[in-house]
C-alpha cells in the first residue's frame, strides 16, 4: 500500500501579527503588541517546508485563510467604521490558522477498523480567535478529502461548557514502520465535568479525545490516554507537544510531562527517552520549545530531528538523533514551533493521489510563493496598523494575487 507520512501546512497570512490572544500561551502573552514581520513569518514557513522537502517529505501547502473576517464583524453587529475593541480587531485579522497541529485529528486508514482515513476538525473552543477557524477548516477538509470511499470527514465535536478538542497537538502516533498499525497516546489536561482549578485554561478534555477515538473507529487496545501533569500545565504547557514528542518507536518526554508517569512508562513498549529536570529544566524546555521539535524518518530511513533555533544554545549531547535547527522566530513569538506548524499523517498511494496535485510542495511552487510573499507581504505590522484602511486594500490585493489554488471556505 506504500504509506508515507504527508505533512500539511498553511502559509501565514499577510496580516500575521502578535495580538496576545492566547491566554495561557506564555510566548503569545509576553510578545503581545510587539512589532511583527508577516513577510518573515511566511518565508520562515517556506524554509521549514524546504528543509522537510530535502528529507523527502511530501507536503501539502494550503493558502492563508482570507482575513479580515468581516462575517464575524457583522455577526457582532459592527460595521468597519464603528469603534471596535482591539481584541476583536486582532481576532478578525489573526493568522492563527497557520498552526495546523491543532486544527484536526487525522487517523490513517492502516489504523482504523473500517480501513478508512478519518478526519475531524478540532472544535478549538478554548480561545475565541481560534474558534473562528473551525467552520473554515470543516469546509477545507470536506473539499480536500472529498473522496468518500477513502476518507470520512466528520464535523467538529460540539463545543461549549469546556468540551475542548485541539486536535493532533495532543496526540502521538507510534509504529514500527509507517504503514503498520499504530499505537497512540491521546493526552488530555482535564475531564470535561471536573472543576477547573489551575493557573491557566486547559484546552483538551478526556471526553473529547474519547469521542474522536470512538468516531474514528480506533480500537481501544491501540491507545492510552495519559493525563498531562498539573505542574506542566501551570508552567505554560498548553498542549502536549510542548512537553513530549514521538515517532515510530521513539518517545521523548520531560520528567514532569504526565501524571502517574512511572505507571504510564511501564505500559509503553517503546524506546523511552526521559529528559530529566536536570538535563533540561521545565522552564527552559518551554522557553526554547525543544519538545516542539519534529522527529521524522528521511528518505534514507534515518531519523532526523528538526528543532527550533533557540535550542541551539542547549546542551543536547544526550540526544541519539542528528539535529538540524530552524529559525521560526516569528511563529515562536506567538507560541508556535515547528511541530505546531504541521499536521502530519500517513497516507497510502491511492489516498495521496486523491489530493490535489497543485497543492503539493515543489521547488517551483516554493519559488512562486516566495516571489509573491516578497512582493506583497508587509515586513512590519502592529495591532495599531490593523486599523489603517490602506492595510485592508493592500491585504485584498495580496490575497487576489495568491498563486495557490483557491480552497473554498465556509464564508465565501
Ligand atoms: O493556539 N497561538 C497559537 C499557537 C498554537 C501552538 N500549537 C501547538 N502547540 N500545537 C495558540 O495559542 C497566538 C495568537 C496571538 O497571540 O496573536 C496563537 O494563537
Amino acid at each position: 500500500m506504500n504509506y508515507q507520512e504527508v505533512f500539511f501546512h498553511t502559509l501565514p497570512g499577510p496580516t500575521f501579527h502578535l495580538g496576545g490572544l492566547s491566554y495561557g500561551n506564555l510566548a503569545s502573552m509576553s510578545h503581545r503588541y510587539e512589532v511583527a514581520n508577516p513577510k518573515q513569518a511566511a518565508l520562515e514557513s517556506l524554509d521549514l517546508m524546504e528543509q522537510l522537502h530535502k528529507w523527502g517529505v511530501p507536503q501539502i501547502i494550503l493558502p492563508p485563510h482570507p482575513r479580515p473576517l468581516t462575517t464575524l464583524l457583522s455577526q457582532l453587529g459592527y460595521s468597519a467604521e464603528d469603534p471596535i475593541n482591539p481584541h476583536i480587531i486582532s481576532t478578525i485579522y489573526s493568522s492563527s490558522f497557520m498552526w495546523m497541529a491543532n486544527v484536526a485529528s487525522i487517523t490513517p486508514s492502516c489504523d482504523t477498523l473500517d480501513g478508512k482515513c478519518h478526519i475531524s476538525p478540532a472544535n478549538l473552543q478554548a480561545t475565541f480567535h481560534r474558534n473562528q477557524e473551525v467552520a473554515e477548516w470543516e469546509t477545507i477538509f470536506e473539499t480536500l478529502f472529498h473522496n468518500t470511499s477513502l476518507f470520512t470527514t466528520h464535523p467538529p465535536l460540539p463545543s461549549g461548557g469546556g468540551f475542548g478538542d485541539e486536535g493532533a497537538g495532543n496526540q502521538i502516533r507510534f509504529c514500527q514502520e509507517i504503514g503498520e498499525k499504530g499505537f497512540y497516546l491521546f493526552v488530555y489536561g482535564k475531564r470535561a465535568f471536573e472543576a477547573f482549578t489551575g493557573r491557566f485554561p486547559i484546552r483538551q478534555v478526556l471526553e473529547a479525545s474519547d469521542a474522536i477515538i470512538h468516531r474514528h473507529k480506533l480500537p481501544y487496545d491501540q491507545l492510552l490516554t495519559p493525563r498531562q501533569s498539573k505542574r506542566a500545565i501551570d508552567a505554560g504547557v498548553f498542549h502536549n507537544d510542548l512537553i513530549s514528542f514521538g515517532h515510530k518507536n521513539w518517545f521523548v518526554f520531560h520528567e514532569y510531562a504526565f501524571e502517574e508517569q512511572e505507571n504510564l512508562l511501564t505500559r509503553l513498549p517503546l524506546n523511552l527517552l526521559e529528559v530529566t529536570e536536570k538535563q533540561l529544566p521545565l522552564r527552559q524546555a518551554i522557553d526554547t520549545y525543544f519538545f516542539n521539535s519534529i522527529l521524522l524518518t528521511d528518505q534514507d530511513g534515518t531519523l532526523q530531528l528538526l528543532a527550533p533555533s533557540p535550542c541551539a544554545s542547549l546542551n543536547l549531547d544526550w540526544l541519539p538523533f542528528p539535529i538540524t535547527f530552524i529559525d521560526l522566530s516569528q511563529s515562536l513569538k506567538a507560541g508556535g514551533g515547528p511541530a505546531c506548524l504541521t499536521l502530519r499523517t500517513p497516507l497510502n498511494t491511492e489516498e495521496r493521489n486523491a489530493l490535489p496535485s497543485s497543492l503539493f510542495y515543489s521547488d517551483t511552487l516554493h519559488k512562486t510563493l516566495s516571489h509573491w510573499i516578497m512582493t506583497h507581504y508587509p515586513d512590519h505590522l502592529t495591532p495599531e496598523d490593523l486599523k489603517d484602511p490602506h492595510l485592508l486594500t493592500q491585504t485584498h490585493t495580496t490575497y487576489n494575487a495568491c498563486p495557490l489554488p483557491h480552497v473554498p471556505l465556509a464564508h465565501n
